[in-house]
C-alpha cells in the first residue's frame, strides 16, 4: 500500500468515531433553520452539508484543510528549481489533513505516472464527436466513457462492504485525478492543433507533463500547478462539488459523478465565467479600438451597459464570498511578476478598480469583488492558449482533486443516499400565513 493511502486508512480510522458519536448522541442538535427565501433561493446559507477537505470563510477566502492559499503554498514540496508546488503533494494534503515530506508527494508523483494510462476508447469516443463540440462535451464524455474501468463499479458487484468501500472509490478518484491532464490536453490538440498530439513525459509531474502535452513552454508548467491548486475545491456546497457528492451518495462511482460535475462546471454561472471573461474583455477591446487601455470613463461606460443591456459582469460576485477572491490574488500576484506589461491583464487590472463601485452602485450583487474566474483566462491567453472555450476543462482538471477527495470521505464516513424535502407553493403560503 502506498504511504497515502496507508495514511489515509489511518485518518478514516482515527475519524469515523467522530462522525457516529455526532450523529448517535447529538443528532437532534440544530445546526440552523431553513426560510422561505433560501428553500426558493438556492439553498444560500443553509448549513447542510459536511466536509473537512476545504472551508470557505466569506471573508477570509478557501482553507484547504484548515490551510490559506499562501500556506499551502509555501508548505507544500516544489519541484527543484520551480516556484509552485507538485499538484501530487497538494492530493495528499487533501486526501490526508497532512503537509507530505518531499519523500510522499514524491512517491504520489510516481504513482500518478503509473495511473494515468488512459485507455485507447476513449481517445475514438472523442475522435468519433464532431470537432465543434464544446471541449467540456468532449471533456465530460471521455470520463463517462470510462466508467467501465471503475473498481468501484467492480466492488459493488462482487458484494458491497460500507467499511472497505472507500477504498476502491480511492482507487478510481486517483485513476481520474492522473487522466483527466492527458485527456485535456487530447482534446486541445485535436481541437485546435491540427490533431498533433505530444506524448506524456515520464520524468515530468503531473503540472509539468500537462504543460509539455500541451506543448506550452515554461513557466506554463508553474502556472498550472498553481492554477490545478486553486481551483481543486470551494467546500462541498458549489455546484460542482456538490454534484458529485450528491451522485456519488446513489453509490454511483467515481466517473458518473465527476463526469456530472463537469456538466455543472459548464454551466455560464460556475465554471464557464473564465470563458465569459475573456469573451467579455475581447467585446471590451474590440469597442475601445485594440490594445490601448482606455480610461476609466471609457470602461465605466462599458461596465454600465453591460448591467443596463441585462448581463452579469463576468469574473465578479460570489455566492459566498464577500471579499476579493484569494485565488483571485494568488493568480494576480503571478501576473504582477510574469506578465505586468500583458494588455489583457491591463484591462483586467483596471476593470479592478472599476467594476466593483459600479456593482455597488448597481445595488444588486451581494459581493461586488472579482472572483477566480475574473484573472485566470488572461494569463491562459498570455502564453498562446487563446481558445477560450478550453478554459473551463482547465478548471475541471484542477476541480477534480477537491471533489473527488471528498466522495472518498464520503465512502469512508458511510454518508447515506442525500434526500432533501421539497414543499409546494401551496405548502410555503400556509406556512407564511397567507393562504386563503
Ligand atoms: N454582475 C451583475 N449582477 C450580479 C453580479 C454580477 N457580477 N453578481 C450578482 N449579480 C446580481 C444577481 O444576478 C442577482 O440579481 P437578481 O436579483 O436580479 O437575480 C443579484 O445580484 C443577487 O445575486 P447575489 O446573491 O449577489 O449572487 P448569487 O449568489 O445569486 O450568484 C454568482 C453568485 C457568482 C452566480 C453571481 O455573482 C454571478 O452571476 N457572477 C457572474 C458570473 C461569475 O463570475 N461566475 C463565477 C463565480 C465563481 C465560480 O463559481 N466559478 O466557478
Amino acid at each position: 500500500m502506498s504511504s497515502l493511502k496507508e495514511k489515509l486508512a489511518q485518518k478514516i480510522e482515527a475519524h469515523r468515531p467522530r462522525t457516529t458519536r455526532l450523529l448517535k448522541e447529538y443528532g437532534n442538535v440544530k445546526v440552523g433553520e431553513v426560510t422561505i427565501a433560501q428553500a426558493i433561493g438556492g439553498m444560500r446559507g443553509v448549513k447542510a452539508l459536511v466536509t473537512d477537505v476545504s472551508y470557505l470563510d466569506p471573508y477570509e477566502g478557501i482553507r484547504f484543510r484548515g490551510h490559506t492559499i499562501p500556506e499551502t503554498l509555501a508548505n507544500l514540496p516544489k519541484p527543484a528549481g520551480k516556484e509552485y508546488p507538485y499538484v501530487e503533494g497538494h492530493i495528499f494534503l487533501l486526501m490526508t489533513g497532512d503537509f507530505p515530506t518531499e519523500a510522499e508527494a514524491l512517491e504520489v508523483v510516481e504513482e500518478m505516472k503509473v495511473r494515468r494510462q488512459v485507455p485507447q476508447y476513449v481517445f475514438d469516443v472523442l475522435r468519433a464527436m464532431p470537432r465543434d463540440t464544446h471541449p467540456m462535451t468532449m471533456f465530460s464524455a471521455a470520463v463517462l466513457a470510462m466508467q467501465r474501468e471503475s473498481k468501484f463499479k467492480a466492488f459493488y458487484e462482487k458484494g458491497f462492504n460500507k467499511m472497505t468501500a472507500w477504498e476502491p472509490m480511492y482507487e478510481d478518484a486517483m485513476d481520474i485525478m492522473a487522466r483527466l491532464p492527458v485527456i485535456a490536453a487530447y482534446i486541445y490538440r485535436m481541437k485546435y492543433k491540427g490533431d498533433t498530439h505530444i506524448a506524456p513525459h515520464p520524468d515530468l509531474d503531473l503540472g509539468g507533463n500537462f504543460a509539455h502535452m500541451m506543448g506550452v513552454p515554461e513557466p506554463y508548467d508553474d502556472l498550472m500547478r498553481l492554477y490545478f491548486i486553486l481551483h481543486s475545491d470551494h467546500e462541498s456546497g458549489n455546484v460542482s462539488a456538490h454534484t458529485t457528492h450528491l451522485v456519488a451518495s446513489a453509490l454511483s462511482d467515481a466517473y458518473y459523478s465527476f463526469s456530472a460535475a463537469l456538466n455543472g462546471l459548464a454551466g455560464p454561472l460556475h465554471g464557464l465565467a473564465n470563458q465569459e471573461v475573456l469573451r467579455w474583455i475581447q467585446g471590451v477591446m474590440d469597442k475601445m479600438g485594440g490594445d490601448e487601455v482606455p480610461s476609466e470613463d471609457e470602461m465605466k461606460k462599458f461596465v454600465w451597459d453591460t448591467l443596463n443591456s441585462g448581463q452579469v459582469i463576468p469574473g465578479y460576485g460570489h455566492a459566498v464570498l464577500r471579499k476579493t477572491d484569494p485565488r483571485y490574488m494568488a493568480q494576480r500576484e503571478f501576473c504582477l511578476k510574469h506578465l505586468p506589461d500583458d494588455p489583457i491583464f491591463k484591462y483586467v487590472d483596471r476593470l479592478y478598480n472599476v467594476v466593483p463601485p459600479i456593482l455597488k452602485e448597481h445595488g444588486k450583487a451581494k459581493n461586488p469583488w472579482p472572483n477566480v474566474d475574473a484573472q485566470s483566462g488572461v494569463i491562459q491567453w498570455h502564453y498562446g492558449v487563446t481558445e477560450y472555450d478550453f478554459y473551463t476543462v482547465l478548471f475541471g482538471i484542477g476541480r477534480a482533486l477537491g471533489v473527488l477527495t471528498n466522495i472518498t470521505w464520503d465512502r469512508a464516513l458511510g454518508y447515506p443516499i442525500e434526500r432533501p424535502k421539497s414543499l409546494t407553493t401551496d405548502m410555503l403560503e400556509e406556512i407564511a400565513g397567507i393562504k386563503d
